[in-house]
Protein backbone atom coordinates (compact mmCIF):
# COMPACT_ATOMS: atom_id res chain seq x y z
CA UNK A 1 0.00 0.00 0.00
CA UNK A 2 3.08 2.34 0.07
CA UNK A 3 3.90 2.00 -3.05
CA UNK A 4 5.89 5.28 -3.68
CA UNK A 5 5.81 5.33 -7.48
CA UNK A 6 3.52 3.82 -10.10
CA UNK A 7 4.25 0.75 -12.39
CA UNK A 8 6.28 1.10 -15.49
CA UNK A 9 4.13 2.49 -18.01
CA UNK A 10 5.14 0.00 -21.37
CA UNK A 11 3.87 0.64 -24.87
CA UNK A 12 1.59 -1.65 -24.34
CA UNK A 13 0.15 -0.61 -21.12
CA UNK A 14 -0.60 2.68 -22.43
CA UNK A 15 -1.92 1.75 -25.49
CA UNK A 16 -4.30 -0.47 -23.33
CA UNK A 17 -4.76 3.20 -21.39
CA UNK A 18 -5.46 4.92 -24.64
CA UNK A 19 -8.23 2.23 -25.53
CA UNK A 20 -9.97 2.27 -22.18
CA UNK A 21 -10.46 5.66 -21.88
CA UNK A 22 -13.38 6.60 -23.78
CA UNK A 23 -15.16 4.02 -22.37
CA UNK A 24 -14.60 6.25 -18.93
CA UNK A 25 -11.96 3.73 -17.48
CA UNK A 26 -8.93 4.23 -16.08
CA UNK A 27 -6.10 2.05 -14.13
CA UNK A 28 -5.71 2.66 -10.17
CA UNK A 29 -2.02 1.77 -10.21
CA UNK A 30 -1.12 4.56 -12.25
CA UNK A 31 -2.60 7.05 -9.40
CA UNK A 32 -2.91 4.56 -6.09
CA UNK A 33 0.61 6.38 -4.75
CA UNK A 34 -1.39 9.74 -5.11
CA UNK A 35 -4.80 9.17 -3.71
CA UNK A 36 -3.91 7.16 -0.99
CA UNK A 37 -0.26 8.76 0.97
CA UNK A 38 1.37 7.52 3.76
CA UNK A 39 0.54 10.78 5.16
CA UNK A 40 -0.93 14.15 4.56
CA UNK A 41 0.33 16.27 1.84
CA UNK A 42 -1.22 19.37 1.70
CA UNK A 43 -1.28 21.53 -0.94
CA UNK A 44 -1.61 24.58 0.96
CA UNK A 45 1.64 26.49 2.02
CA UNK A 46 2.06 28.34 5.42
CA UNK A 47 1.36 31.89 4.55
CA UNK A 48 0.93 34.88 6.55
CA UNK A 49 -1.09 38.04 5.76
CA UNK A 50 0.45 41.48 7.60
CA UNK A 51 -2.87 43.60 8.10
CA UNK A 52 -1.14 46.82 8.01
CA UNK A 53 0.23 45.92 4.17
CA UNK A 54 -3.26 44.00 3.64
CA UNK A 55 -5.26 47.27 5.42
CA UNK A 56 -4.19 49.74 2.17
CA UNK A 57 -5.58 46.82 -0.85
CA UNK A 58 -9.19 46.82 1.59
CA UNK A 59 -9.29 50.63 1.62
CA UNK A 60 -8.78 50.96 -1.89
CA UNK A 61 -11.78 48.47 -2.44
CA UNK A 62 -13.65 50.13 -0.47
CA UNK A 63 -13.73 53.31 -3.06
CA UNK A 64 -13.77 51.18 -5.95
CA UNK A 65 -17.17 49.27 -5.08
CA UNK A 66 -19.97 49.67 -2.09
CA UNK A 67 -20.70 47.02 0.00
CA UNK A 68 -24.47 46.97 -1.37
CA UNK A 69 -23.16 46.20 -4.82
CA UNK A 70 -20.69 43.74 -4.13
CA UNK A 71 -23.03 42.15 -1.40
CA UNK A 72 -19.86 41.24 0.54
CA UNK A 73 -16.95 43.50 -0.31
CA UNK A 74 -14.62 40.44 1.06
CA UNK A 75 -10.97 40.27 -0.34
CA UNK A 76 -10.10 36.81 -0.33
CA UNK A 77 -7.09 35.34 1.07
CA UNK A 78 -5.86 33.34 -1.31
CA UNK A 79 -3.50 30.18 0.15
CA UNK A 80 -0.35 30.45 -2.83
CA UNK A 81 -0.18 27.01 -2.86
CA UNK A 82 -3.71 26.33 -3.55
CA UNK A 83 -3.03 27.50 -7.49
CA UNK A 84 -5.78 30.56 -7.28
CA UNK A 85 -8.69 28.14 -5.69
CA UNK A 86 -10.82 30.97 -3.24
CA UNK A 87 -9.03 28.64 -0.15
CA UNK A 88 -6.68 29.81 2.57
CA UNK A 89 -6.58 25.86 3.56
CA UNK A 90 -8.08 22.87 1.39
CA UNK A 91 -11.35 22.73 3.25
CA UNK A 92 -11.65 26.14 4.64
CA UNK A 93 -12.56 29.84 3.12
CA UNK A 94 -11.09 33.26 4.68
CA UNK A 95 -11.36 36.87 3.79
CA UNK A 96 -11.50 40.24 4.89
CA UNK A 97 -14.14 42.09 4.90
CA UNK A 98 -14.88 45.86 4.88
CA UNK A 99 -17.99 47.79 5.74
CA UNK A 100 -17.47 51.60 5.40
CA UNK A 101 -19.54 54.17 7.87
CA UNK A 102 -23.53 54.17 6.71
CA UNK A 103 -23.08 50.96 4.87
CA UNK A 104 -25.21 48.03 4.15
CA UNK A 105 -24.33 44.33 3.19
CA UNK A 106 -27.98 42.90 2.05
CA UNK A 107 -29.58 40.23 4.05
CA UNK A 108 -29.15 36.74 2.45
CA UNK A 109 -28.84 33.02 3.25
CA UNK A 110 -26.89 30.01 2.62
CA UNK A 111 -25.98 26.50 3.76
CA UNK A 112 -22.01 27.46 4.17
CA UNK A 113 -21.74 28.81 8.30
CA UNK A 114 -19.60 31.46 8.58
CA UNK A 115 -17.44 33.37 11.31
CA UNK A 116 -16.69 36.46 11.54
CA UNK A 117 -13.70 37.39 13.63
CA UNK A 118 -13.55 41.11 14.46
CA UNK A 119 -9.95 42.77 13.48
CA UNK A 120 -11.13 46.67 13.12
CA UNK A 121 -13.79 49.23 14.46
CA UNK A 122 -16.51 49.15 16.98
CA UNK A 123 -19.94 48.77 16.99
CA UNK A 124 -20.85 47.71 13.59
CA UNK A 125 -23.98 45.51 13.63
CA UNK A 126 -24.71 41.69 12.05
CA UNK A 127 -28.02 40.38 12.22
CA UNK A 128 -28.95 36.87 12.32
CA UNK A 129 -32.25 35.43 12.83
CA UNK A 130 -33.71 38.60 14.17
CA UNK A 131 -31.69 39.84 16.32
CA UNK A 132 -28.85 42.32 16.20
CA UNK A 133 -25.23 41.96 17.54
CA UNK A 134 -22.56 45.14 17.75
CA UNK A 135 -19.14 43.66 17.19
CA UNK A 136 -15.94 44.46 19.19
CA UNK A 137 -12.39 43.28 18.03
CA UNK A 138 -11.88 39.90 19.11
CA UNK A 139 -15.29 39.12 18.91
CA UNK A 140 -16.62 35.64 17.57
CA UNK A 141 -19.82 35.62 15.93
CA UNK A 142 -21.42 33.23 14.28
CA UNK A 143 -23.99 33.24 10.93
CA UNK A 144 -25.11 29.76 11.44
CA UNK A 145 -25.92 27.57 7.96
CA UNK A 146 -29.05 28.85 6.52
CA UNK A 147 -29.92 31.43 8.91
CA UNK A 148 -30.78 35.22 7.63
CA UNK A 149 -28.01 37.65 8.16
CA UNK A 150 -27.15 41.19 7.29
CA UNK A 151 -24.72 43.60 8.07
CA UNK A 152 -24.64 47.39 8.99
CA UNK A 153 -22.36 49.91 9.95
CA UNK A 154 -24.08 52.70 12.04
CA UNK A 155 -20.27 54.35 13.64
CA UNK A 156 -18.32 56.72 11.91
CA UNK A 157 -15.27 54.17 11.55
CA UNK A 158 -14.78 51.28 8.68
CA UNK A 159 -15.31 48.11 10.61
CA UNK A 160 -13.32 44.95 9.30
CA UNK A 161 -13.18 41.55 9.74
CA UNK A 162 -11.97 38.09 9.30
CA UNK A 163 -14.50 35.46 7.39
CA UNK A 164 -14.01 31.87 8.06
CA UNK A 165 -16.61 29.84 5.99
CA UNK A 166 -16.83 26.28 5.23
CA UNK A 167 -17.29 26.93 1.39
CA UNK A 168 -14.92 24.05 0.58
CA UNK A 169 -16.71 21.72 2.55
CA UNK A 170 -20.04 22.30 1.60
CA UNK A 171 -19.28 22.10 -2.11
CA UNK A 172 -17.15 19.07 -1.94
CA UNK A 173 -20.58 17.07 -1.28
CA UNK A 174 -22.66 18.97 -3.22
CA UNK A 175 -24.81 20.62 -0.95
CA UNK A 176 -24.36 24.52 -1.70
CA UNK A 177 -28.06 26.64 -1.67
CA UNK A 178 -28.47 30.39 -1.08
CA UNK A 179 -31.01 33.26 -1.76
CA UNK A 180 -31.73 36.77 -0.72
CA UNK A 181 -34.13 38.15 1.38
CA UNK A 182 -36.32 40.48 -0.39
CA UNK A 183 -35.13 43.24 1.52
CA UNK A 184 -31.68 45.03 1.92
CA UNK A 185 -32.11 44.28 6.11
CA UNK A 186 -34.29 41.78 7.98
CA UNK A 187 -36.75 43.07 10.65
CA UNK A 188 -35.23 42.92 14.03
CA UNK A 189 -37.61 41.26 16.30
CA UNK A 190 -35.06 40.58 19.20
CA UNK A 191 -33.28 43.01 21.18
CA UNK A 192 -29.82 43.32 21.65
CA UNK A 193 -28.32 40.83 23.74
CA UNK A 194 -31.33 38.32 24.02
CA UNK A 195 -28.87 35.14 22.65
CA UNK A 196 -26.47 35.68 25.18
CA UNK A 197 -28.66 36.70 27.96
CA UNK A 198 -30.94 32.96 27.05
CA UNK A 199 -27.30 31.03 26.40
CA UNK A 200 -24.16 32.20 27.56
CA UNK A 201 -24.17 32.49 30.94
CA UNK A 202 -24.18 28.96 31.93
CA UNK A 203 -28.19 28.50 31.99
CA UNK A 204 -30.50 27.24 29.12
CA UNK A 205 -34.04 28.43 29.18
CA UNK A 206 -36.08 25.77 30.91
CA UNK A 207 -37.75 23.73 28.34
CA UNK A 208 -35.08 24.73 25.30
CA UNK A 209 -33.95 21.92 23.32
CA UNK A 210 -31.45 22.56 20.60
CA UNK A 211 -32.73 22.09 17.18
CA UNK A 212 -29.54 22.96 14.92
CA UNK A 213 -26.09 21.73 15.32
CA UNK A 214 -24.72 25.32 16.23
CA UNK A 215 -24.53 27.24 19.05
CA UNK A 216 -27.31 29.54 20.23
CA UNK A 217 -24.65 31.98 21.48
CA UNK A 218 -23.71 34.09 17.92
CA UNK A 219 -21.64 36.76 19.78
CA UNK A 220 -18.72 35.46 22.02
CA UNK A 221 -17.86 38.56 23.30
CA UNK A 222 -13.81 39.29 23.28
CA UNK A 223 -14.04 40.86 26.94
CA UNK A 224 -15.29 37.40 28.55
CA UNK A 225 -12.82 34.77 26.78
CA UNK A 226 -9.86 37.04 27.16
CA UNK A 227 -10.66 37.05 31.22
CA UNK A 228 -10.95 33.57 31.80
CA UNK A 229 -7.52 33.29 29.83
CA UNK A 230 -6.19 36.16 32.38
CA UNK A 231 -7.15 34.01 35.34
CA UNK A 232 -5.68 30.90 33.78
CA UNK A 233 -2.54 32.02 33.16
CA UNK A 234 -2.34 33.53 36.27
CA UNK A 235 -3.49 30.24 38.34
CA UNK A 236 -1.06 27.53 36.76
CA UNK A 237 2.16 26.77 34.91
CA UNK A 238 1.08 26.83 30.46
CA UNK A 239 0.41 23.41 28.48
CA UNK A 240 3.96 23.03 26.72
CA UNK A 241 2.11 22.67 22.96
CA UNK A 242 -0.81 24.92 23.40
CA UNK A 243 0.06 27.60 26.17
CA UNK A 244 -3.08 28.74 27.57
CA UNK A 245 -5.98 27.11 25.41
CA UNK A 246 -9.34 26.95 25.40
CA UNK A 247 -12.07 26.00 22.89
CA UNK A 248 -15.28 27.68 21.54
CA UNK A 249 -18.51 25.59 22.68
CA UNK A 250 -22.01 24.89 22.19
CA UNK A 251 -23.34 25.61 25.79
CA UNK A 252 -26.18 23.03 25.34
CA UNK A 253 -23.97 19.81 23.62
CA UNK A 254 -20.26 20.79 24.64
CA UNK A 255 -19.35 20.30 20.98
CA UNK A 256 -17.81 22.97 18.75
CA UNK A 257 -19.65 26.29 18.35
CA UNK A 258 -19.69 25.59 14.74
CA UNK A 259 -20.73 22.03 13.54
CA UNK A 260 -17.81 22.04 10.68
CA UNK A 261 -15.51 24.39 11.70
CA UNK A 262 -13.80 24.84 15.22
CA UNK A 263 -12.91 27.91 17.05
CA UNK A 264 -9.60 28.16 19.43
CA UNK A 265 -8.26 31.44 21.66
CA UNK A 266 -4.86 30.79 23.05
CA UNK A 267 -2.90 32.62 25.55
CA UNK A 268 1.40 32.71 25.37
CA UNK A 269 2.91 33.93 28.05
CA UNK A 270 5.94 36.40 27.34
CA UNK A 271 8.78 34.41 26.20
CA UNK A 272 7.39 31.41 25.84
CA UNK A 273 7.96 28.66 23.22
CA UNK A 274 5.22 26.00 22.55
CA UNK A 275 7.05 22.71 21.79
CA UNK A 276 6.37 21.29 18.09
CA UNK A 277 3.28 19.90 17.33
CA UNK A 278 1.30 18.88 14.30
CA UNK A 279 -2.29 17.65 13.60
CA UNK A 280 -4.15 16.94 10.62
CA UNK A 281 -6.72 19.77 10.84
CA UNK A 282 -4.82 22.69 9.18
CA UNK A 283 -5.82 25.83 10.98
CA UNK A 284 -6.34 29.98 10.16
CA UNK A 285 -4.61 31.80 13.34
CA UNK A 286 -5.35 35.43 14.35
CA UNK A 287 -2.70 37.07 16.46
CA UNK A 288 -4.41 39.45 18.87
CA UNK A 289 -2.46 40.87 21.02
CA UNK A 290 1.53 40.37 21.59
CA UNK A 291 4.17 39.90 18.96
CA UNK A 292 6.14 36.63 17.89
CA UNK A 293 7.02 34.17 15.27
CA UNK A 294 5.22 30.59 13.98
CA UNK A 295 7.78 28.43 12.70
CA UNK A 296 5.96 25.58 10.58
CA UNK A 297 8.04 23.44 8.94
CA UNK A 298 10.91 25.57 7.62
CA UNK A 299 9.11 28.48 6.96
CA UNK A 300 9.13 31.48 10.05
CA UNK A 301 6.02 33.47 10.17
CA UNK A 302 6.88 36.51 12.07
CA UNK A 303 3.33 38.02 13.30
CA UNK A 304 2.12 41.32 15.56
CA UNK A 305 -1.47 42.03 16.04
CA UNK A 306 -4.11 41.69 12.97
CA UNK A 307 -1.85 39.27 10.97
CA UNK A 308 -3.37 36.42 10.05
CA UNK A 309 -1.05 33.05 8.89
CA UNK A 310 -1.89 29.26 8.09
CA UNK A 311 -0.35 26.45 9.09
CA UNK A 312 -1.35 23.27 6.51
CA UNK A 313 -2.37 19.87 7.52
CA UNK A 314 0.49 17.62 9.56
CA UNK A 315 3.26 20.19 9.22
CA UNK A 316 4.81 20.30 12.49
CA UNK A 317 4.88 24.20 14.29
CA UNK A 318 6.16 26.08 17.07
CA UNK A 319 4.91 29.52 18.82
CA UNK A 320 7.31 31.82 19.93
CA UNK A 321 5.98 34.70 21.79
CA UNK A 322 8.40 37.95 22.56
CA UNK A 323 5.58 39.29 24.70
CA UNK A 324 2.15 37.89 26.34
CA UNK A 325 0.19 36.95 22.87
CA UNK A 326 -3.49 35.75 22.34
CA UNK A 327 -4.12 34.09 19.19
CA UNK A 328 -7.40 32.74 18.28
CA UNK A 329 -7.42 30.12 15.79
CA UNK A 330 -10.17 28.29 13.45
CA UNK A 331 -9.79 24.90 11.40
CA UNK A 332 -12.00 21.71 10.32
CA UNK A 333 -11.27 19.51 13.01
CA UNK A 334 -14.49 19.20 13.97
CA UNK A 335 -15.62 17.54 10.78
CA UNK A 336 -12.35 15.04 11.12
CA UNK A 337 -13.32 14.06 14.83
CA UNK A 338 -16.83 13.13 13.50
CA UNK A 339 -15.26 10.86 10.78
CA UNK A 340 -12.71 9.49 12.91
CA UNK A 341 -10.29 10.91 10.57
CA UNK A 342 -8.16 13.72 13.19
CA UNK A 343 -4.83 12.94 14.50
CA UNK A 344 -2.33 14.70 16.63
CA UNK A 345 1.66 14.34 17.32
CA UNK A 346 3.21 15.57 20.00
CA UNK A 347 7.12 16.81 19.41
CA UNK A 348 9.06 15.91 15.86
CA UNK A 349 7.49 12.28 15.91
C1 LIG B 1 -20.73 35.54 2.80
O1 LIG B 1 -22.04 35.32 2.65
C2 LIG B 1 -20.28 36.49 3.70
O2 LIG B 1 -22.41 36.94 4.58
C3 LIG B 1 -18.92 36.69 3.83
O3 LIG B 1 -20.81 38.23 5.14
C4 LIG B 1 -18.00 35.99 3.10
C5 LIG B 1 -17.52 34.28 1.49
C6 LIG B 1 -17.92 33.30 0.65
C7 LIG B 1 -19.26 33.05 0.47
C8 LIG B 1 -20.22 33.77 1.17
C9 LIG B 1 -21.25 37.28 4.53
C10 LIG B 1 -18.44 35.02 2.22
C11 LIG B 1 -19.81 34.78 2.05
Amino acid sequence: MTTEQSPARTPERQAFYDHIAPANLAPLWERLHSLVTAEPHPAALPAIWHYREVRPHLIEAGGLITAEEATRRVLMLMNPGLGGEASITGSLFAGLQLILPGEIAPAHRHTQSALRFIIEGHGAYTAVDGERTLMEPGDFVITPSWTWHDHGNDTSEPMVWLDGLDVQLVNLLNASFAEGYPESTQPVSRPEGDSLARFGHNLLPVDWHPAVKTSPVFNYPYARSREALAILAKNGAPDPYHGHKLRYVNPATGESAMPTIGTFLQLLPAGFNTQPYRSTDGTVYVAIEGEGETRVGDTVLRWEPRDIFVVPSWLPHAHHAAREAVLFSFSDRPVQEKLGLWREARGNA
